[in-house]
């Protein structure tokens, strides 16, 4: 790992000492524990393989999928999603090669951050490096990020990524197969990662207008234009959250394995929740409409509502996607802006809630309406149940209209 050349800055990911990606992730499990389930599984194996399509996939938790047979089976089996419009069987197909490679890249940062007191992988930089938004990076940010470009590099899918630790977009390698643009945070929350609090990697998937050729303006598009988004939590379980547009679905990755196993098939975040997810300490900067709307879940509702913040957006997104309530970054008169990202942190995370059910503002319009004017830009965010968001929407409106 120590000689991971990096990647970025504006280069061409085609240096010829490039090292490859690799999966290493430990077997620790029984020979015989493994084949036993694949004895058992088999059956279920071949019911999945008569499903439609990438999006009516692996409904049945009786059957098992992995993300991989999902993915190959998806795209070597199924007829094409054109028919429902959204996007071409030659596109879904170079689609699933990218994912393959983003779950690939998955199982390595997830080795990494298992063995993070062990293996010299834990603090800051040797030379005290800060990213764009003049954040030091930690060692773990390095590597995940590398992983991510090079995996997707060599996927030969991407013109063109965005990372959060690179200043400039990174151009890949040419290829005639180049249709698609993926934005990433390759390990959000990492601030928190010395004392082992759950992090994660964030990316959204967008197509390119011009095959093989990188293009800025391809990503200064609204967020609704993705075909796909995801993320992967590194948490007390390694679970990966994926949409290509319709279902979401969730992957856990099975250590003895090696592979992300289907164990929620279609995620679908509550319609109201009774926790709200949002630093607290920031309360004096916020707005009459933030304010209020706080004070109005702890105070005005039968019960109060539950403060639940980890400070780390994946692991405060997954718990909200998954119990309901809301996960708040709002704008304040110290950040105007907020401080999240808005298209590898808000875009791809407000998608997944929309395909869940759920719903993503910044107070006064939806997330994924929103035209970003640049790669890192920051934007307020509130997400969630669908009902609590509107009810934050409403306090945000009252409180403006009364020139708050
Ligand atoms: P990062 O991308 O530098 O890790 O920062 C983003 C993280 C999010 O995971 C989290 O929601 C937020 O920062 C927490 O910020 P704060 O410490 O201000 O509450
Ligand atoms: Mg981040």
């Amino acid at each position: 790992m120590g000689n991971f050349p990096r990647f970025g800055r504006g280069r061409r990911l085609t240096s010829p000492n490039a090292t490859r990606v690799e999966a290493a992730v430990p077997y620790t499990n029984s020979e015989a524990g493994a084949q036993t389930r694949a004895v058992d599984r088999c059956g279920a194996m071949k019911r999945v393989a008569s499903s439609h399509s990438i999006d009516d996939f692996g409904e049945d938790l009786d059957s098992f999928v992995t993300l991989s047979s999902f993915i190959l089976t998806a795209s070597t089996t199924c007829p094409s999603l054109a028919a429902k419009g959204h996007i071409k069987k030659e596109e879904e197909t170079d689609l699933c090669i990218l994912l393959q490679s983003v779950a690939t890249s998955c199982k390595y940062i997830q080795n990494c951050v298992r063995k993070l007191g062990l293996a010299n992988l834990s603090g800051k930089t040797q030379d005290l490096t800060t990213n764009v938004q003049g954040e030091q990076q930690m060692k773990l940010d390095v590597i995940a990020h590398d992983v991510f470009a090079r995996g997707l590099d060599e996927s030969k899918r991407c013109t063109m990524l965005v990372s959060e630790e690179e200043e400039d977009a990174i151009m890949c390698a040419t290829s005639p197969h180049g249709r698609y643009v993926c934005v990433f945070d390759p390990l959000d929350g990492s601030s928190n990662i010395d004392c082992c609090v759950s992090v994660g990697s964030i990316f959204g998937v967008y197509r390119a207008k011009t095959l093989g050729v990188g293009d800025i303006n391809d990503v200064l598009v609204p967020g609704k234009e993705m075909v796909a988004a995801g993320y992967c939590m590194y948490g007390s379980a390694c679970t990966m959250v994926l949409t290509v547009g319709g279902n979401v679905r969730g992957f856990t990755l099975d250590p003895s394995l090696g592979e992300f196993v289907l164990t929620h098939p279609k995620i679908k975040c509550p319609p109201s929740g009774a926790t709200y997810s949002v630093n607290e300490g920031n309360s004096r900067y916020w707005s009459a409409g933030m304010k209020r709307y706080v004070d109005h879940v702890k105070y005005d509702k039968e019960s109060p509502h539950s403060l639940r913040y980890i400070g780390s957006m994946v692991a405060d997104v997954h718990r909200t996607l998954l119990y309901g309530g809301t996960f708040s970054y709002p704008g304040d008169s110290k950040s105007p802006n907020g401080k999240l990202r808005i298209l590898y942190e808000c875009f791809p995370m407000a998608y997944i809630m929309e395909r869940a059910g759920g719903a993503a503002s910044d107070g006064t319009q939806r997330i994924l309406d929103i035209v970003p004017t640049s790669i890192h830009q920051r934007h307020p965010i509130h997400m969630g149940s669908e009902e609590d968001v509107e009810e934050i929407d409403r306090f945000h409106r009252e409180a403006e209209m009364e020139g708050k």
